[in-house]
């Protein structure tokens, strides 16, 4: 069996590269090293990278025919809401075309896939007042990364039932753990905030820290996306999280227990288009047979102890 991971020398993708490497698979990675690094994939010889990206449309058929994936997980996106807004058409070509393009040549190629899974966002329900977000709650996205990210999921479920493709999409909430990319502004709030409790740097706090979030550890997500492959779904969607609510601040007060550091924080003003509040349900995974190893203190301890 053989596995494509777009976005696999990334945060979350290079730790399902080498889940998948551990699970016996063939794996071929396409990343343009934007935020991904090659060091982040452990089993780097054992695995077919090509440094690319995935907007190059002719070089991805070319990747498809050459080496026949049965599993294909799209990760490869620019993974932040404030930066779709600074940056909306180039992150569209990326957040949408690329998978787009990629659903049409599968179409039209008949290419025989297993499973294609596309990872969506959270950032779809917006801010609507229903929580804990279930898969089939209403969805509000509010920025362009949102837009892309929910009209996606619609074009990859709608080519499976269409043109009966193995398609299903996840939406993540709030991943953490090692190899996080701290440098962008717009990185993971866990990686910057472990990038200034050991450095000794600032943190700048946006909005009042009364935003929730629901935080899962990147090995829970591995567990959910191994859990998705093998049950052999089809056009569902699954909201991958920890099921927890946490405020900013009580998650700062958290890792200062964790680190016994004391954090500086500078205060800003909220940012555009974030979400106020969020938290998933996590029925749907759970039935597959998820189950949370990690909560909050242990996956920051652990976090914390590999920084
Ligand atoms: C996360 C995802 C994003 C999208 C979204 C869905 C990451 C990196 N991004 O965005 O891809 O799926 O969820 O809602 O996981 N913050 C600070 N200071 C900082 C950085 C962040 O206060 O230096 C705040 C930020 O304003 C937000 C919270 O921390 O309220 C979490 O920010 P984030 O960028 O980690 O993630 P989020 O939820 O905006």
């Amino acid at each position: 069996m053989k596995a494509l991971v777009t976005g696999g020398a990334g945060f979350i993708g290079s730790h399902l590269v080498d889940h998948l490497v551990a699970e016996g698979l063939d794996v071929v990675v396409v990343d343009n090293l934007s935020m991904g690094d090659l060091h982040n994939i452990k089993h780097q010889d054992e695995v077919t990278v090509y440094v690319e990206d995935v907007r190059n449309e002719k070089f991805m058929q070319q990747l498809l025919q050459e080496e026949q994936p049965d599993y294909i997980y799209f990760l490869a996106a620019v993974a932040s809401v404030a930066d779709s807004i600074e940056r909306p058409a180039e992150t569209h070509s990326v957040n949408q075309t690329a998978v787009f393009n990629m659903l049409e040549y599968i179409r039209k190629t008949a290419l025989p896939i297993k499973q294609f899974l596309f990872t969506s966002s959270a950032a779809v329900y917006g801010n609507l007042p229903e929580l804990p977000k279930k898969e089939d709650s209403r969805v509000d996205p509010l920025s362009p990364y949102a837009i892309d990210k929910y009209a996606t999921e619609r074009f990859v479920l709608a080519y499976g039932e269409l043109y009966d493709l193995p398609t299903v999409c996840v939406r993540f909430f709030n991943v953490y753990g090692p190899g996080q990319n701290p440098s962008s502004p717009y990185s993971g709030v866990l990686s910057i905030l472990t990038d200034c409790l050991k450095n000794n740097k600032a943190f700048t706090l946006y909005g009042d820290g009364s935003q929730t979030r629901d935080f899962v550890y990147v090995e829970d997500v591995i567990q959910a996306l191994w859990l998705i492959t093998k049950s052999d779904t089809s056009h569902e969607v699954f909201n991958i999280a920890n099921g927890n609510e946490a405020s900013l601040t009580s998650i700062i007060e958290t890792y200062e227990t964790v680190t016994g550091q004391k954090l500086q924080v500078k205060m800003a003003p909220g940012r555009d288009g974030e979400v106020k509040r969020s938290v998933a349900n996590i029925g749907k995974l759970v039935k597959l047979g998820y189950t949370t190893k990690w909560s909050l203190e242990a996956g920051l301890s652990k976090y914390w102890e590999g920084a």
